[in-house]
């Protein structure tokens, strides 16, 4: 999606003169052999397809380095377009390889000064709250892996200058095994100039998760913050935060997380009335909602902070030694993933709380995919996530096992954990889930579940056909469609609710007279109530009165009038409860 421009009526030829105006961005690799002939420096033999090494220069004139330049692009968190077919073809390349290095675009980044100004058209309510005035202080860890120099550089200063400086106890970098020039020589001089800042260097990739231990053992301030390497602080971020952990140090809060736009660095202010809370699915997968009624109902005013059946992961702040009386995370964690839910599941089980809070925003970019190289072989993300099933589902952890087909693989020794859970005397997960997150759809409460196998054959493909979609946000209002039966769990598991709602996780199979589609559940029955027919295989769709049907081909899904001898439409759930 090309953004619009930011901000006045400037037509695009303007717009493209200015930022070339700006000359080659600061902080960015530059081919070793630039103006010279690519060819001659090829090396030789095996080396050959190895990629030029490049040479990071700093251009200290650069704009980005500058502050208060109103006229700059990208202040006020306003967006940077880039009619890319004006530039050169040099220029062209260095754009691409920035999306390729970082999943979002550097070439943007690379314009926009790192002490950029950020909306001001925050809520109202916030300019006027006022916090204790003798609040903790805190030391903010920063874990990167071959960050760009320019939004790294951008997230530090963020922190510096947006942090009341007695309440900035350190920022800790933690490079986790970067191997961009940039990170190295470049990084040590530029934070010589900022005794507050302080780099710890891994020598070999722990992975975001490891490297945030770390980082929290060097650390001297009462509380920890967390930040992602590509986020942007907020005037006033911190004090709502550390207000909420000086009231009761087993309170772990969560800034706004405010979208930074991948492609044109647009910042979006969230406003306190659309603040989402964090909940997840039986994927262990975590997921965003609007705070629920119950909730709702308890509220004074937007701005009052709000308690979140789960966190996100990145930004977070928590006390120190809570941190550690929790036993920070599983150390048997690898890489990336999982620890936000095994964090969050302990903090309320084991006597804490969990908030987002209105009035304090920090910006983050969300990207499309992950830039780095990962360890291959290895499903990092399932290990971790069995690892805290064992640990913390008890009896729930069936539901994630059947998402995955039971297929739990080697998950490591989780002896120590369990002994962690029985020293905290935490509450059992039954009680988080009926006190935290009730809006959570449990399967168990369902009457059919499992994958959905079609009785008849596919003309095509001659095997039997499952039911198959994706869900979420960006599958609805598409086509339910048959799919070979894989018996892998995954996009072929489906429950049958009480309620006659064919879904998974929130989302349901909607009729509405065209296509058998994808829907959010809406739980008041009508196109999403489906009548099972155990006997005869059947899926009656109830309003319609019709059923379910494959067709011949195993191509597409109808709905027709029921026909009792018809195997293209009796389908079958792998489980079935009797009563
Ligand atoms: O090997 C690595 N080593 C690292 O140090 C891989 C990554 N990292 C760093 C990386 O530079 C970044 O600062 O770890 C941080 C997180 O990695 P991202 O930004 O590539 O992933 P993400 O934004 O999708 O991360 C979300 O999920 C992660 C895994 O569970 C962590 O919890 C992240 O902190 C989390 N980010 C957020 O919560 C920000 C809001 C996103 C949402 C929703
Ligand atoms: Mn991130």
């Amino acid at each position: 999606v090309e953004a619009k421009h930011g901000d006045d009526g400037k037509n695009v030829d303007n717009h493209v003169k200015e930022i070339q105006g700006f000359g080659p961005p600061l902080g960015r690799e530059v081919p070793e052999s630039i103006g010279g002939d690519p060819e001659k420096k090829k090396p030789e033999g095996d080396d050959a397809n190895i990629p030029k090494p490049k040479k990071f220069v700093v251009d200290s004139n650069s704009p980005i380095y500058k502050s208060g330049d109103p006229s700059q692009v990208g202040e006020l968190g306003k967006a940077v377009t880039i009619n890319k077919n004006q530039l050169s073809p040099e220029e062209k390349k260095t754009y691409d390889q920035g999306f390729v290095d970082n999943a979002f675009n550097q070439y943007a980044s690379d314009m926009i000064s790192i002490h950029r100004t950020l909306p001001t058209g925050v809520d109202e309510e916030c300019k006027t709250e006022k916090y204790n005035d003798d609040l903790p202080d805190t030391s903010v860890i920063v874990c990167f892996h071959n960050e760009a120099w320019s939004v790294l550089l951008r997230t530090f200063h963020s922190v510096l200058e947006r942090t009341p400086p007695h309440l900035l106890k350190e920022i800790i970098l933690v490079d986790d095994f970067s191997d961009k020039e940039h990170t190295k020589q470049p990084l040590d001089d530029y934070i010589a100039q900022y005794p507050k800042v302080k780099l710890l260097r891994l020598d070999k990739r722990e992975g975001l998760i490891r490297a945030r231990l770390r980082g929290a053992a060097m650390a001297k301030g009462a509380v920890l913050t967390y930040l992602d390497s590509h986020c942007e602080c907020m005037e006033g971020w911190i004090e709502p935060l550390l207000d909420r952990i000086k009231r009761d140090s087993s309170t772990v809060v969560c800034p706004v997380i405010d979208v930074i736009d991948d492609n044109t660095f647009e910042y979006h202010y969230s406003k306190a009335y659309f603040t989402n809370v964090g909940g997840f699915d039986w994927s262990l997968q975590f997921n965003w909602h609007a705070i629920p009624e119950r909730d709702r109902k308890n509220r004074k005013r937007a701005i009052d902070p709000v308690p979140s059946p789960t966190m996100a992961g990145g930004l977070f702040s928590i006390d120190r030694a809570y941190f550690e009386k929790l036993g920070t995370y599983d150390p048997g964690f690898d890489i990336w993933g999982g620890e936000n839910l095994e964090l969050s599941f302990k903090i309320w089980m084991c006597g804490g709380r969990l908030e987002i809070v209105p009035c304090s925003h920090v910006g983050h970019i969300f990207r499309k995919r992950s830039p780095y190289k990962w360890r291959t072989g290895v499903n990092v993300l399932k290990k971790n996530s069995v690892r805290l099933a064992e640990v913390w589902l008890d009896e729930y952890k069936t539901y994630y096992y059947e998402r995955i087909n039971n297929q739990v693989g080697e998950y490591g020794d989780i002896s120590e954990r369990k002994a962690l859970r029985d020293r905290l005397q935490c509450k059992s997960f039954k009680w988080y889930l009926d006190n935290i997150f009730p809006e959570l759809f449990v399967p168990g409460d369902s009457v059919a579940k499992g994958e959905v196998r079609n009785r008849g054959y596919s003309k095509e493909g001659g095997g039997q056909m499952c039911l198959d979609s994706a869900v979420g946000e960006e599958h609805h209002n598409k086509a339910v469609t048959p799919y070979p039966c894989h018996a892998q769990g995954g996009n072929q598991y489906w429950m049958l609710s009480k309620d006659g709602e064919i879904r998974r996780d929130e989302s349901c199979v909607d009729f509405a007279g065209q296509d058998v589609m994808i829907f959010p559940c809406h739980g008041m029955k009508g196109n999403q109530e489906w009548k099972y027919d155990h006997k005869k295989n059947q899926l009656m769709h109830k309003v319609t009165n019709k059923c379910l049907e494959m067709t011949k081909d195993g191509a597409r899904l109808q709905m027709r009038p029921c026909e009792t001898t018809n195997e293209y439409q009796q389908w079958v759930f792998k489980e079935f409860d009797e009563q």
